[in-house]
């Protein structure tokens, strides 16, 4: 049972007047909706190595092989829903005056948690694109097994994703980097920040002097170097921590005595207090 006095006052206290948030997610955010993690004990990188499948050199060398695997996690997120890490993200943008979604996985539960500023770092696994021409294809338009899919070029068509050795979208790093630079808060879930250039923001946010908190089931290489490392599921622990900012600011708000005067003063029109 995770204690509710997890927070630290600082960070509640960031938390409920930050002007900026940023936020990084990997796989761990996803484990509690059943989606498997890459380093985890049934982690996808136990049974195959990511040279193999998830590098251009693996999709020229085998594609076939490199499909099945895409369309094999395709059918695990089938299933896959968001859990309550997925939701209290949403709800804490809701709540925030900016906060900024960077997120390593390509499962999409984070906008189907209702998610809106969201940076795919990674891409997601429900796009594909031309390997020649570009054109992008969403995935009912895929002819399945065993087949792989062709382009009207006749291209082979891959999965809208990054893999090893490939440049991230340019764009969309650039956004990344800029929001880890300017937050006051940036919260680390769920990663085992071991992958680049994802694993530099948790630094970049430190460097522009944010209040760092990462939140794993376990330490991890970044943990020595954040403010405060909070362990346990995130499924458990974000929807937590909205309930202490809640007492947290509604504690503040009975301490602020010009709250207190409201009370017992009639709001005159025009909005102004008499
Ligand atoms: C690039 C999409 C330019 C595809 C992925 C600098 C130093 C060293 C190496 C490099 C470097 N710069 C570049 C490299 C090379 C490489 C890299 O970083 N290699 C690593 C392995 C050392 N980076 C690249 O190739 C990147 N491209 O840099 O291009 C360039 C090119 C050439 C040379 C130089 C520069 C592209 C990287 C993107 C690859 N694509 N995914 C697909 O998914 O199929 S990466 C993929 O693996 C994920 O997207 C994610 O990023 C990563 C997995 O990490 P996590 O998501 O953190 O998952 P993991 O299982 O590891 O950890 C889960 C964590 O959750 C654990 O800590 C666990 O304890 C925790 N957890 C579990 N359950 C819970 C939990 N936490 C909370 N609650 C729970 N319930
Ligand atoms: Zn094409």
């Amino acid at each position: 049972m995770i204690q509710s006095n997890l927070f630290s006052k600082e960070l509640l206290d960031k938390l409920s007047d930050a002007g900026s948030v940023a936020v990084l997610t990997g796989a761990g955010i996803s484990a509690e909706s059943g989606v498997p993690t890459f380093r985890g004990e049934e982690g996808l990188w136990k049974k195959f190595r990511p040279q193999e499948l998830a590098t251009v050199e693996a999709f020229m060398r085998n594609p076939e092989l490199v499909w099945a695997w895409y369309r094999h996690r395709r059918e695990l997120l089938s299933t896959a829903r968001p859990n309550p890490g997925h939701r209290a993200l949403a709800e804490l943008e809701g709540r925030c005056r900016d906060l900024t979604l960077i997120t390593q996985n390509i499962d999409g539960l984070h906008r189907q948690a209702g998610s809106r500023t969201i940076l795919e770092l990674h891409g997601n696994i429900r796009r594909n694109r031309c390997m020649e021409c570009g054109q992008r294809y969403e995935d009912i338009a895929l002819p399945q097994e065993p087949s792989i899919p062709l382009c009207r070029c006749g291209g082979k068509i891959r999965p809208d994703v990054v893999w090893f050795g490939e440049s991230l979208p340019g764009e969309t790093l650039e956004q990344a980097f800029v929001a880890s630079t300017r937050c006051r808060v940036f919260l680390c879930v769920g990663t085992s920040a071991v992958v680049y250039p994802a694993a530099s923001l948790p630094i970049v946010a430190l460097q522009g002097g944010a209040y760092v908190v990462e939140i794993n089931i376990e330490p991890t290489a970044l943990s020595p170097q954040v403010h405060q490392f909070i362990q346990g599921p995130s499924g458990e622990v974000l929807p937590l921590m909205l309930k202490a900012l809640d007492r947290y600011e509604n504690q503040a708000g009975q301490a602020d005595p010009r709250n207190v005067q409201i009370h017992d003063r009639q709001e005159s029109p025009g909005g102004r207090y008499s």
